[in-house]
C-alpha cells in the first residue's frame, strides 16, 4: 500500500517514522487544510479551529452513521458512532457501557466537542422524541448559569460535568448530569478582563422593561458584582439578548415552569442587589448597612425581612450563660457575610437547576438495569494557569491530573501489564506517571487537601500557617516548591501540564464553606417557594439563634470582636466533597469502556488560522502524545479470547466444529495472511486494523463463494 503524503495521514499510528517533529508537522498541515481531526488509533485529536468550518451538517452526520472507520475522514461524529455501536453491541460485539473522556486546556474545545457528541448520539437514535429535544437543550441551559468569559475562553465552563445518557434497545431512555464544583467565588470577584456568569448579562440585555422593573433592575454598570474593579461590561448587548431568548426557549423545552423561571430570575437578581449592599463603621466599633435600599429590594425579592438581612450581615447573636449577646462584625466580616449569602444563594440555585434537569430527564418507564446501557461524557474545566491561582485552580488542576492518570492507566499501564502477563513479545514504552502528583494532593494524612482540612479546623489558622505547614511536610518532594520568603503564602506545584504557583489567600474560608450564623435560618423562613425549597432539609446549626430570638434580643455587648469561626460546626469541607466526587466519578468511568478525545488549543489568542507550533508542541509533550502514538502503533487494541476468536472466524478454515484452542487460533490467523498479530496465553492479540482486514478476507471468501455458486449454476444450465 502506498503511504499517504504528509498531512494526509488520517491515523498517526500508521506513520512509518515517528518523532515529535513529524507529529507536529502532520497536525499543522492538516490544520491549515481545515482537517482539525486526526486519529491516533482509537483516540481522536481535535485542534480547535476557532471558526465554523462547516463540517457538522445533517449530511455529514448521516455519512458517519454506522460507517466503517476508514471510510471517511476522522471526525468527532465517528467517535460518537463508535461509542454507540459498542454500546448496542453492533457487529456481534458484547454490548458494553461506554464513557467518552474529553481533555484539553481551557479553551481547547471540550464543551463544543461534548455538544457535538450528544448531537450525533441523538441523531443515531433516529427518533425525534421530546426527550431528545430536551437533552439537546441541557447544555445551553447549564452554560448560561455555569459558564463565564475568562482570559482563556469566552465561554469557559466554571463547573465540571459528567453527562450519562441511558439507552434501551438503542433508544435514549433518559439522562443524568453530575456537576462538579461550581466556581462560586466568581460571583463576587472576577479577575481583570474576566466576567461573572453569563446569565447576569443575558438577563439584563433580554428582560423586557416591565420585568426589569419587577426585579428592580438598573443598568449593568450599576452593579458592583459585575464591575468590581475589572474591565467592566464587554459583552455585546444584542448577542446577549439573543442568548437570553435561547435560554428561555431551552428552559421551556426542558420543562421549567413559568413560575420556576420567575423564581430563578428572582434569585439571580437578588444576588446582584446583594453586591450593592455596603457597610459603614460606627464610632462604637459596630457596623451598619450604609444604605438600606438594596436590602429592602432583596427582602422583597426573597420574601424575607429586611431587618433580618441587615442583622445577619452585621452581627452575631449567641447565648452566654442564659443571656443573649449580640456581637458586632467588623466591616470586612460584614462584607464576607454578604458575599457568603450571595454565593450560597447562587450555588444552591445551580444545584437545584441540575437536580430539576435530572428529574425532568429521568427515565420514565422501568427497564431492568441489566437491559439498560449508557454512554457517559465527561467535560471538565480544562487545566488552568493564571497570573494568580487560587483554590479553584488547584481543584480544577487536580481534576485534570486525575483524568490524565486515568488516561495513563488505560493507555499505558494496564495494557503493558497484560502483555507481560500473556507473554507477548513486547518492548516497553515509557510514559510519565503522574501518580506522585495525585498523592501530593490526595494523600492521607499527608496530602495538600488533608492538611488543608486539618488547618480549616483551627479557628486561628491563616493562609501563612497553612503554607508553612505545607512547606514543612513537602520539603524534599520534587513536585512541590516552597516560595523563597519564609512568610509567604505562595507555593508552586509541578503539574503534568506545567508549573503553577498558587496563592493560599482565602483557601481556608473557601474550604470551610460555612455560612455566617443565622443566614440559613433566615433563608429557610423565606416565603418564596424556590428559596424555601433550596434551603429546606438543612439541619439547623446549634449555637446560632432563630430570627425570632434575634428580634427579641435586648442585651448587647459592645466593642467585642467576634470570630465567625466560633459558631462553625464540623461538616464536609469543599476539598473533602470534591475529593469524594472525583472518587465516585473514577469508579463510574472504570466500570465503562473509555474512549478518549484530546483537544488541542492552537494559540493563546482565540484566533482562527493560527497554529502556534511551540504551544501545540508543549501540549503534545505533556499529554504524552508521542508515547501514545507509539503504543497505539505497536500495541494490540483487540484482544478476543481463544474461544470467541475461533467461534467468530472458524468459517475461514471452513471447519464448523473447530474448538477454541490456541493452536486453532494460530491456524486461522495464518490462513488470513494478515501480519503483526500475536497469540498470548489466553487471548489473541490483534492490532485495531486487523478486524477490518479479517472482515475483508471474509467478504472476499463470501464473494468467491457466491461467484462459484453462480458459475456452477450457469454451468449446470
Ligand atoms: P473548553 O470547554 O475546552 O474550555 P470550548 O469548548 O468552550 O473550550 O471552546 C472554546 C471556543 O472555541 C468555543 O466557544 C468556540 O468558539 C471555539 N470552538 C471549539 N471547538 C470548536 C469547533 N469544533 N468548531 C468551531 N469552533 C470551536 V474550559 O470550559 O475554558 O476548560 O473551563
Ligand atoms: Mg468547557
Amino acid at each position: 500500500m502506498e503511504r499517504p503524503p504528509p498531512g494526509k495521514v488520517e491515523d498517526l499510528a500508521t506513520l512509518a517514522k515517528l518523532d515529535e517533529k513529524i507529529l507536529l508537522d502532520e497536525l499543522k498541515l492538516r490544520y491549515y487544510n481545515n482537517e482539525i481531526y486526526t486519529y491516533v488509533g482509537d483516540i481522536l485529536i481535535a485542534v480547535n479551529p476557532f471558526r465554523d468550518i462547516g463540517i457538522y451538517d445533517d449530511l455529514t452526520s448521516y455519512k458517519y452513521n454506522l460507517a466503517k472507520k476508514d471510510e471517511h475522514p476522522p471526525h468527532i461524529f465517528a467517535i460518537a458512532d463508535s461509542a454507540y455501536q459498542c454500546m448496542i453491541g453492533h457487529g456481534g460485539r458484547t454490548p458494553e457501557n461506554q464513557c467518552i473522556l474529553i481533555s484539553g486546556e481551557s479553551g481547547a474545545g471540550k464543551t463544543e466537542s461534548t455538544k457535538l457528541i450528544i448531537k450525533q448520539l441523538v441523531e443515531l437514535c433516529h427518533g425525534n422524541t421530546q426527550l431528545e429535544q430536551q437533552i439537546l437543550q441541557v447544555n445551553p441551559l447549564l452554560e448560561a448559569f455555569g459558564n463565564a468569559q475568562t482570559l482563556m475562553n469566552d465561554n469557559s465552563s466554571r463547573f465540571g460535568k459528567y453527562i450519562q445518557l441511558m439507552f434501551h434497545n438503542g433508544q435514549v431512555l433518559g439522562a443524568k448530569i453530575s456537576e462538579y464544583l461550581l466556581e462560586k467565588s466568581r460571583l463576587v470577584h472576577q479577575g481583570v478582563g474576566e466576567e461573572s456568569f453569563h446569565i447576569f448579562y443575558y438577563m439584563m440585555a433580554g428582560l423586557p422593561k416591565s420585568k426589569q422593573e419587577q426585579f428592580f433592575l438598573a443598568a449593568p454598570e450599576r452593579y458592583r458584582y459585575l464591575v468590581n474593579g475589572t474591565s467592566g461590561i464587554s459583552k455585546d448587548k444584542q448577542t446577549s439578548k439573543v442568548k437570553y431568548e435561547e435560554l428561555l426557549n431551552a428552559l421551556d423545552l426542558v420543562g421549567f415552569t413559568d413560575e420556576e423561571q420567575y423564581d430563578m430570575f428572582t434569585i439571580v437578581t437578588s444576588v446582584l442587589h446583594l453586591g450593592n449592599v455596603s457597610f459603614e463603621e460606627k464610632d462604637d466599633d459596630s457596623v451598619e448597612v450604609h444604605d438600606m435600599n438594596p436590602v429592602k429590594v432583596i427582602a422583597k425579592l426573597l420574601c424575607v425581612d429586611s431587618e433580618d438581612i441587615a442583622g445577619t450581615m452585621t452581627s452575631i447573636i449567641t447565648h452566654t450563660r442564659g443571656e443573649q449577646v449580640t456581637r458586632h462584625y467588623t466591616k470586612s466580616q460584614a462584607e464576607e457575610a454578604r458575599d457568603a449569602v450571595a454565593k450560597v444563594l447562587y450555588g444552591r440555585l445551580f444545584g437545584w437547576i441540575v437536580n430539576k434537569v435530572n428529574q425532568l430527564l429521568a427515565p420514565t418507564y422501568n427497564v431492568r438495569s441489566e437491559e439498560c446501557r449508557e454512554i457517559g461524557i465527561l467535560d471538565i474545566f480544562g487545566f488552568e494557569h493564571f497570573e494568580k491561582n487560587s483554590f479553584e485552580q488547584a481543584c480544577i488542576n487536580l481534576a485534570n491530573e486525575q483524568l490524565q492518570f486515568f488516561f495513563n492507566q488505560h493507555v499505558f499501564k494496564q495494557e503493558q501489564e497484560e502483555y507481560i502477563r500473556e507473554g507477548i513479545d513486547w518492548n516497553e514504552i515509557k510514559f510519565v506517571d503522574n501518580k506522585p502528583l495525585l498523592d501530593l494532593f490526595l494523600g492521607r494524612p499527608m496530602g495538600l487537601l488533608s492538611i488543608l482540612d486539618e488547618e480549616s479546623r483551627f479557628p486561628r489558622a491563616t493562609d501563612i500557617t497553612l503554607v508553612t505547614k505545607y512547606n514543612q511536610k513537602f520539603e524534599g518532594n520534587s513536585y512541590y516548591k516552597a516560595a523563597k520568603g519564609s512568610n509567604d503564602n505562595k507555593f508552586t506545584i509541578n503539574h503534568y501540564a506545567g508549573q503553577v504557583t498558587y496563592t493560599a489567600e482565602g483557601w481556608l474560608e473557601k474550604n470551610r464553606d460555612t455560612l455566617p450564623p443565622g443566614v440559613m435560618e433566615m433563608l429557610q423562613a423565606s416565603q418564596n417557594t424556590l428559596v424555601k425549597s433550596i434551603f429546606r432539609a438543612q439541619v439547623t446549626r446549634t449555637g446560632t439563634l432563630s430570627m425570632q430570638a434575634r428580634k427579641s434580643t435586648r442585651h448587647t455587648r459592645k466593642g467585642h470582636r467576634p470570630s465567625l469561626d466560633a459558631a462553625r460546626k464540623r461538616k464536609l469541607t469543599t476539598g473533602g466533597q470534591f475529593k469524594n466526587s472525583l472518587h465516585v466519578l473514577m469508579e463510574r468511568m472504570t466500570a465503562a469502556k473509555p474512549m478518549f478525545i484530546r483537544c488541542l488549543k492552537p494559540n493563546h489568542v482565540k484566533a482562527p488560522g493560527k497554529f502556534d507550533e511551540k504551544y501545540i508542541q508543549q501540549q503534545l509533550l505533556y499529554t504524552g502524545m508521542l508515547e501514545t502514538t507509539k503504543i497505539r502503533r505497536e500495541g494490540f487494541a483487540v484482544r478476543p479470547s481463544f474461544e470467541d476468536f475461533v467461534n467468530k472466524y472458524k468459517v475461514i478454515l471452513c471447519k464448523p466444529t473447530l474448538s477454541g484452542t490456541r493452536d486453532n487460533c494460530t491456524k486461522i490467523l495464518q490462513a488470513t495472511k494478515i501480519k503483526g498479530w500475536q497469540v498470548g496465553k489466553t487471548k489473541v492479540f490483534l492490532k485495531y486494523y486487523h478486524i477490518d482486514q479479517i472482515t475483508e478476507v471474509l467478504e472476499t471468501m463470501g464473494k468467491s463463494a457466491t461467484m462459484i455458486q453462480k458459475l456452477i449454476r450457469g454451468f449446470l444450465g
